[in-house]
């Protein structure tokens, strides 16, 4: 259990009592809005309250673009602070109970203490995520020119040595996944054979899925480009969906949105992978170009709509084996990232809510009666219904706050940090 929560109790309950007599007014009305579509308001709080969704750690930190890094007063200079700040984020917010660590960026000599740390804080642990995209020091092979789909066996092999590793940390975690995004792939025509360069990241990954632990899954993260800006090896989800198919059932695919052409239809990507059961989970954020690793709908919020629109309806349809783990997996360039996180935590609760509110009878016959219109328009009506109140006391009766950006900018926890956060971090996230 929780036992040493950052933000106070007393301070808490003082934020909520401010706000609460009006938030009772508001979640009276929609409800009586609510119950003539036919929805029960009291069910939505339930089931909102039941969605999780992971943060990473190297969320916590200030990321940058490769142009720069603007570090801020107070931010976390290891894994232990960037747990203090996901604490926050889930005090305030109650929907990000667990973290996504990266290793060796978290790497820590006791990895039991890591484990107590988070479970006083009242977290725990979900996706391991392996980084053979930068060299560490003392590594034996580079990984200059490629890491699971290297030419050279002993790279491959000091690969997948990592990946064993992520999963063995994991365990004493209590993980029960492990997410697995290489950047191999080339920058000019020619430097690269398509066909090789995959069988041979098959053959590792192959490695790595015969070492899973049981009740584990391996998640495969595929990306369209960069670092590597010609080509890479797992660029799409087809590409990731035929390698999970061929390493077993429990390899699946983790779609990240930003990891996409930027006209790609990422919603039936997803009721894609659902059909076929290989769904695995998601890095939620958004973008307008490319992999921007922007707030989640800060951009276009009906694109999350839209996705949770196809989760809701498989879980509807109680699709076998449906079980994706839901995780951000952003940069914080402008803003204070436990800011952004409360934010972005909230815009998947917005997308899941909302998505309950479409109507699947009415929407089904719709699709069956060729009426493109009246099919778009039950999307419409249950995406730009503000369900804002119903967040909020869920919130409220997990224990957060009403309004979590606004009471964590009056808890003053930042500038408290920076008080006490004076040292250079002496690691830092990675700008990918
Ligand atoms: C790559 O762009 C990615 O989305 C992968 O999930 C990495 O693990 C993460 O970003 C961290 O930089
Ligand atoms: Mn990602």
């Amino acid at each position: 259990m929780a036992d040493r929560l950052p933000i106070s109790a007393e301070f808490l309950a003082e934020q909520n009592a401010a706000l609460e007599a009006h938030l009772r007014a508001d979640f009276e009305h929609l409800g009586a809005q609510l119950e003539r579509r036919g929805a029960a308001i009291d069910r939505l709080v339930d089931r909102v309250r039941g969605l999780r969704v992971a943060i990473p750690t190297w969320g916590v930190g200030t990321g940058g673009t490769r142009f720069a890094r603007f570090p801020i007063p107070g931010e976390p200079r290891s894994i232990f602070e960037k747990l203090e700040d996901c604490a926050v984020v889930q005090q305030l917010g109650r929907a990000t109970p667990t973290v996504s660590p990266h290793l060796p960026w978290d790497r820590v000599d006791d990895v039991d203490a890591l484990r107590r740390h988070a479970a006083a804080l009242g977290l725990g642990f979900d996706a391991v995520n392996s980084n053979t995209f930068q060299d560490q020091q003392g590594q034996g092979h580079s990984y200059k020119y490629g890491s699971l789909a290297h030419v050279d066996p002993a790279v491959r092999a000091q690969a997948v040595a990592h990946n064993l590793d992520c999963i063995a940390v994991g365990e004493r975690l209590g993980s029960k996944a492990l997410t697995v995004w290489i950047a191999d792939g080339s920058n000019f025509p020619g430097q690269q054979h398509f066909a090789r360069a995959l069988d041979r990241y098959v053959d590792a990954m192959r490695e790595i899925y015969a070492k899973l632990p049981d009740g584990w899954r391996l998640f495969l993260e595929h990306k369209l480009y960069e670092p590597a800006l010609y080509s890479t090896v797992v660029a799409d989800w087809g590409t990731s969906y035929v390698c999970a198919e061929r390493l077993g059932p429990r390899a699946q695919c983790l779609v990240d949105l930003g990891h996409h052409a930027p006209t790609v239809n990422v919603e039936q990507i997803v009721a894609r992978l659902i059909q076929f059961g290989k769904l695995g989970g998601f890095h939620f954020n958004d973008s307008k170009y490319g992999d921007d690793d922007l707030d989640t709908g800060a951009v276009d919020p009906f694109r999350i709509f839209l996705v949770f629109n196809e989760l809701v309806d498989a879980e509807a349809r109680e699709v076998d084996g449906f079980d994706p783990a839901y995780m951000l997996d952003q940069s914080h360039n402008v803003t204070d990232p436990i800011e952004s996180l409360i934010e972005s935590a909230a815009a998947v609760q917005r997308a899941f809510v909302q998505a309950l509110l479409v109507d699947r009878d009415a929407l089904g016959a719709a699709q069956e009666a060729n009426d493109p219109l009246g099919a778009a328009q039950l999307l419409r009506e249950a995406a730009r219904t503000d369900v804002e109140p119903v967040l909020r006391m869920s919130r409220l009766g997990a224990g957060g706050a009403i309004d979590p950006l606004a009471a964590y900018r009056a808890s003053g926890y930042r500038a408290r940090t920076a008080e006490t956060r004076t040292a250079e971090p002496t690691g830092r996230p990675g700008i990918v």
